[in-house]
């Protein structure tokens, strides 16, 4: 398998917005050296949260979930670089925190899997579904 060069979907969290840790951590996705590709601060329409986590439609977490990802406004990006699916999900540090890894960004900053900071889509497949929700082709600018 060679090194394709990805495109992934990551959010930075109400919770990652509202403690002013967004720098922080585009600047670790940054130094790793992926690439900013799209970019942008938005407050998350209910029905765009639920088109999000179709997955999750119907779980006891959902309604907390959907309430969670839409109380705050969130930043939106895609990264890409070589394996960047892959990478990105190894730095976030599994979904509960309390399991995270010290390093990983869930394991530095976050404690509870309610709010767990960041976003990263969990397949190709995945990354291209959920980049078409947040940005047009012509804001993929690299
Ligand atoms: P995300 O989609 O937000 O990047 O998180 P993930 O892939 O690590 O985890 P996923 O299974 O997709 O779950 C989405 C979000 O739902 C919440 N969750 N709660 N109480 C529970 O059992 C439970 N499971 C998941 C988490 O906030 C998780 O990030
Ligand atoms: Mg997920």
């Amino acid at each position: 398998m060679g090194d394709t060069i990805e495109r992934t979907l990551v959010l930075l969290k109400p919770d990652a917005v509202q403690r002013k840790i967004c720098g922080e951590i585009i600047s670790r996705f940054e130094r790793k050296g992926l690439a900013l590709t799209a970019l942008k601060l938005l407050a998350l329409p209910p029905e765009t949260a639920a088109k999000h986590y179709e997955e999750h439609l119907g779980k006891s977490f959902y309604p907390a979930l959907i309430e969670f990802i839409t109380s705050g406004p969130i930043v939106a990006m895609v990264l890409s670089g070589p394996n960047a699916v892959k990478v990105v999900r190894a730095m976030m540090g599994t979904t509960n925190p309390v399991d995270a890894m010290p390093g990983t960004i869930r394991g530095d900053y976050a404690t509870v899997m309610s709010s767990n900071i960041v976003h990263g889509s969990d397949s190709i497949a995945s990354a291209q579904r959920e980049i078409a929700i947040y940005f047009t082709e012509q804001e993929l600018v690299q």
